[in-house]
């Protein structure tokens, strides 16, 4: 893939998402840019306005916009001639006019080496900007590119929103900068305008699966709705909300790799990010993904989707289909004292009257492959950005919400990134909160991931296992916690019955 690849994915995607006027500021470094939209207004698919000035092109966009009520693009070469958007993208901003500021930039490692024309241009419509999208030359291919130029036009448009306005899209290319045009490519996407209700019916009859990830529990329950009412195999994540009924399949990532050959369409709920397999599923082309999001941030990590809806009808599915990934399911817990056991011990002794707030390490994963349970409690994770910091105090934060029994089930690290929350103070109101470590002393996920593998052996413990020795159990106990420690699956059933409020099980870590 080349810059003139790149320019010319961002004109048809452009025109795909209904774009009918561009205004270029010429320049070097955006010639991939010109040299499509030319070739699209040539072919009278766009019409093209040429100005020498930037700011005189952008107001001519706010103009364009204004009276036509669809977003007009602006594109720049890279250096001061973004800061001459300025004044229009704030006209736009306040008066919610949708632009989309296509700014050409040099790649990001010649920013401040002194390159000719380049400098941090990131955010230089500053508040102006609804938001900021990002896309290079040198990553990434035309599909993500594609889905770049449709988060900046729904977005600039407002149609998730409702509140239009400018979006910067800052393009960076690498040299050459110019090539031989690619042929036009259409880049769809459906994108319902924000009409809580109003669901989009996925009219063809294809194998099709309910992806659920981490998700609030109205959204779960609708994905479990969605899914039942369709007949169709459940992939929920444990904060879906979504894991229980005839549907759900536990042991969905072994079945990813078989079965899941034959999914033609995936449904998504929430924001899945547990598995590699689930990533897998939703980056493959052959896959009709349709994404059920009620804002304008929905996930694509795999910049495949072609429809974002505030709801979704499924065709009923053949019963064959479901009943071919119910009989391959399986879940089990295996032998010792491990993870698994732990987070089966505490799910099963939780019902729909209680919350779970699950730490963002190995423990969500486990939760993730054990046997659906009937009566679930209220699942919650920091899965935004799947930081291990700030767990014990959001989950306090969950406890005082709704003044439920909540229970917090986390690593060791992930405890010691918190310790601050574990001090109760003595004039606030505090929730009832139960805190469960799995106490394996270290991050044990990093076994499973790429640097888990010998050739690191040497460096694993100091750099990626990082054991602390905490007898974490004394430094609860000495902040007033009735702290103690199990070993077994019996003491910590008992200490589960007792009451203890911060229980730490010392469980063996995988790889050692
Ligand atoms: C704030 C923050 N720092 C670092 C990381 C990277 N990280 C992810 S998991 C992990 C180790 C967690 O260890 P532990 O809580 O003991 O859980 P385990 O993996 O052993 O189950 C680290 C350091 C992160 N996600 N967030
Ligand atoms: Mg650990």
């Amino acid at each position: 893939m080349s810059s003139i690849h790149l320019g010319s994915t961002i004109i048809d995607a452009l025109i795909s998402m209904g774009t009918r006027d561009v205004v270029l500021a010429p320049g070097s470094r955006s010639a991939a840019l010109a040299l499509a939209a030319d070739r699209a207004d040539r072919a009278g698919v766009l019409r093209l306005h040429v100005r020498v000035d930037e700011r005189v092109a952008a107001f001519t966009a706010l103009g364009l916009a204004k009276a036509g009520q669809r977003p007009v693009a602006v594109i720049t070469t890279s250096g001061t001639a973004v800061a001459n958007l300025a004044p229009a993208a704030m006209e736009a901003r306040n008066s919610g006019i949708p632009l989309v500021f296509v700014t050409a930039d040099r790649p990001a490692h010649f920013v401040g080496t002194g390159a000719s024309q380049t400098a941090d241009q990131l955010g230089a419509l500053g508040p102006s900007a609804l938001g900021v999208i990002r896309l290079s030359s040198e990553s990434g291919d035309a599909a993500a590119w594609a889905a770049g130029v449709h988060r900046a036009v729904v977005l600039a448009a407002g149609h998730r929103t409702r509140q239009p306005g400018p979006v910067q899209l800052n393009a960076e290319f690498a040299a050459p900068l110019v090539g031989e045009l690619p042929a036009p490519a259409e880049w769809p996407l459906l994108v319902s305008p924000s009409q809580p209700g109003v669901a989009h019916r996925a009219e063809r009859p294809l194998r099709t699966v309910v992806l659920a990830g981490d998700a609030p529990p109205e959204m779960g329950a609708e994905a479990r709705r969605v899914a039942e009412a369709a007949g169709a195999p459940l992939v929920a994540e444990p904060t879906s909300n979504a894991r229980g009924g005839g549907c759900a399949i536990a042991g969905y990532r072994d079945l990813l790799g078989t079965l899941g050959a034959e999914i033609e369409r995936v449904v998504v709920f929430g924001h899945p990010t547990l598995s590699r397999p689930v990533t897998a599923l939703l980056s493959r082309p052959d896959v009709e993904l349709i994404i059920v999001s009620p804002t304008a941030a929905w996930p694509d990590p795999g910049h495949r989707a072609v429809v974002v809806a505030d709801a979704v009808e499924v065709p009923e599915q053949d019963e064959a289909w479901l009943a071919r990934w119910r009989a391959a399911d399986a879940a089990t817990v295996g032998e010792g004292f491990t993870q698994r056991h732990v987070a089966q011990a505490v799910l099963g002794s939780l019902d729909g009257g209680h919350d779970l707030v699950l730490g963002s390490s190995s423990i969500i994963r486990v939760a993730d492959a054990l046997p659906v349970a009937d009566d679930s409690p209220r699942l919650f994770a920091n899965r935004g950005v799947a930081g291990i910091d700030g767990t014990i105090a959001t989950a306090t934060g969950i406890a005082l919400a709704d003044a439920r029994p909540t229970t917090v089930l986390i690593g060791d690290l992930t405890v010691q990134h918190d310790l601050g929350a574990l001090v109760r103070p003595t004039l606030e109101p505090w929730p009832g909160l139960r805190v469960v470590v799995a106490d394996d002393d270290g991050g044990s996920i990093f076994h499973t991931l790429e640097q888990g593998a010998p050739d690191y052996a040497d460096s694993f413990e100091r750099v990626f296992g990082t054991p602390q020795g905490l007898d974490l159990v004394a430094v609860a106990a000495a902040m007033g916690w009735r702290a103690v420690r199990v070993a077994t699956a019996e003491d910590l059933g008992d200490a589960l019955r007792s009451d203890a409020d911060f229980i730490v099980a010392t469980v063996t870590r995988p790889g050692l």
